[in-house]
């Protein structure tokens, strides 16, 4: 179930177009090189490690809710009450950054620490004290601090009105993006107002995988999108008329998908399929045309009407918001994990009604995939260069982030599986950056350290470092794979691996 629901929805030009890609016949081994100006960096978000989860005035978040009132639906009924305590160890973080030689750093900033209730009208100064410690330790390293400011932690209280799936929404995120920018925008060049909004609108409001377990399926995952997609404008428009004469920096937003791949060569389930994950959110935003994208108005219209209603369950857009949305980011964050084939369901297939009947396409793994500790990952390098393709085609070659990239396993500190599948991916990025194929500006390793999984506890662990989560101390230790970056920061080539 949480598999069909997590494809952070795919797409897939078909495997011939992108096999075509010439690679420059000067790249020798030895002169295939990141450009001097690519950027390397590794990311982490504040539930994932921070813990502290009350402490200094923080507020409760859905998350902390949804782990304590619900720890069977975490795998190893974890939770990130402590978590790696970064909170406490974040300087830990920052040098592990740093030791690997690392251009920046993604980090995001959890609303209820600063906003306990989610709200302007309590501002609790401790919390934006924290943030100036990391942000300012961040610098001292000579990192560029990259900020999310939504991971998934949405500050319980406003869940009370429903969260994001209440237009008011909106004007509270507003809100907050003021503070952040009006606090932190003197040292913070690089914003992220959101963090895969196709993965909680559908885990959090669509499903009761993740929080906060609405599982209004069908309705929510659209209104929550809806949502975000204006309080994302809202928050990038607010930077342009207040903030960018002073500061120069930029907002963007990330979003996840996989590529989508045919055996029967059965373009229109790709298109669906990459429609429904990255264009469900890129579309409105990167388009020339705005909106969402037509597949989806289309048939969710259909089966809307095939439900017996009088009216569509996504949501529309006026023009106004329309125009709003459309140009609203200077760049495209892009998490790329895996990839599938997509073949059409004979019969419609899923909740009724949900995104997942609303698409109806069966996601399929190829044997020869290899798997890693999460059930949903398997490693499929072809994809990210073949995704980067796509997004330059069909977004007229927006500027693009990698912003997170990586792979689970149990912990090994000799973790060669991760080694390959890095080294693997970034020969890809390396091949569309050295043809020309996409306007790349960096890459980002997902995450710096292992820490909490969401609904997969500790139990999964995509580091570069371990964390000792039985010391009280938390401490760092390098993993194979920490080396293996360092040296394609630092000399931005790939090495060889066996
Ligand atoms: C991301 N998929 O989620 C999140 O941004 C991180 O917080 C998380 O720890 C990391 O990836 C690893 O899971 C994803 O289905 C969820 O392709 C689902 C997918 C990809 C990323």
């Amino acid at each position: 179930m949480l598999k069909s629901i997590l494809i952070c929805v795919s797409a897939a030009i078909i495997a011939t177009k992108a096999s075509e890609v010439m690679v420059d016949s000067r790249q020798n081994a030895s002169d295939r090189f990141f450009p001097g100006d690519f950027w390397f960096g590794t990311s982490t978000a504040a539930y994932q490690i921070e813990g502290a989860w009350n402490l200094e005035g923080k507020g409760p978040s859905i998350w902390d809710e949804f782990t304590h009132s619900h720890p069977e639906k975490i795998v190893d009924h974890g939770n990130g009450d402590v978590a790696t305590n970064s909170y406490e160890f974040y300087l830990d973080d920052v040098k592990a950054v740093k030791n690997l030689g690392m251009d920046f750093y993604r980090i995001s900033i959890a609303w209820s620490r600063i906003l306990p209730t989610g709200d302007i009208a309590n501002i609790n100064e401790k919390g934006i004290e924290y943030y100036n410690k990391l942000i300012n330790a961040i610098i001292g390293h000579k990192l560029e601090p990259m900020v999310t400011m939504y991971h998934w932690d949405l500050p319980q209280d406003l869940q009370k009105f429903g969260g994001l799936t209440n237009s008011i929404f909106i004007s509270y995120f507003e809100a907050y993006a003021n503070l952040l920018y009006d606090r932190f925008g003197d040292r913070v060049k690089y914003w992220i107002t959101f963090n895969e909004p196709s993965v909680f609108c559908t885990t959090g409001y669509g499903s009761d995988k993740h929080a906060p377990a609405v599982n209004a399926h069908g309705v929510g995952e659209y209104l929550c999108a809806h949502n975000v997609l204006k309080a994302h404008a809202v928050a990038y428009r607010l930077y342009r008329s207040f903030y960018y004469e002073q500061y120069k920096g930029q907002v963007g937003i990330t979003l996840c998908s996989q590529f989508f791949y045919s055996d029967s060569n059965d373009m229109h389930a790709v298109d669906r399929a990459m429609q429904f994950s990255l264009g469900w959110f890129a579309n409105p935003i990167f388009s020339l045309a705005g909106n969402y994208p037509d597949v989806m108005i289309t048939r969710i219209a259909n089966n809307s009407i095939g439900e017996g209603r009088s009216w569509s369950r996504l949501p529309s857009f006026t023009d106004k918001w329309i125009e709003t949305i459309r140009g609203s980011a200077d760049f495209l964050g892009l998490n790329y994990y895996t990839s599938r084939y997509v073949e059409v369901n004979p019969e419609p297939k899923g909740l009724y009604p949900s995104y997942e009947r609303d698409l109806n396409l069966k996601m399929v793994i190829k044997p020869e995939w290899k798997p890693s500790a999460s059930d949903w990952l398997y490693s499929v390098p072809k994809g990210v260069g073949d995704i980067l393709r796509w997004i330059k085609e069909e977004y007229n070659n927006p500027e693009v982030f990698i912003t997170e990239n990586g792979w689970s396993d149990h912990g090994e500190l000799d973790d060669n599986d991760r080694i390959a599948y890095l080294h693997d991916h970034l020969e890809q990025i390396l091949d569309v950056v050295l043809n020309d194929e996409s306007n790349l500006k960096g890459y980002t390793a997902w995450s710096i350290i292992d820490n909490f999984e969401w609904a997969q506890g500790y139990a999964e662990k995509f580091g570069l470092y371990s964390v000792n989560m039985s010391s009280p101390r938390r401490e760092r230790t390098a993993k194979k794979s920490a080396k293996f970056m360092a040296t394609v920061a630092s000399t931005h080539r790939i090495p060889e691996i066996n």
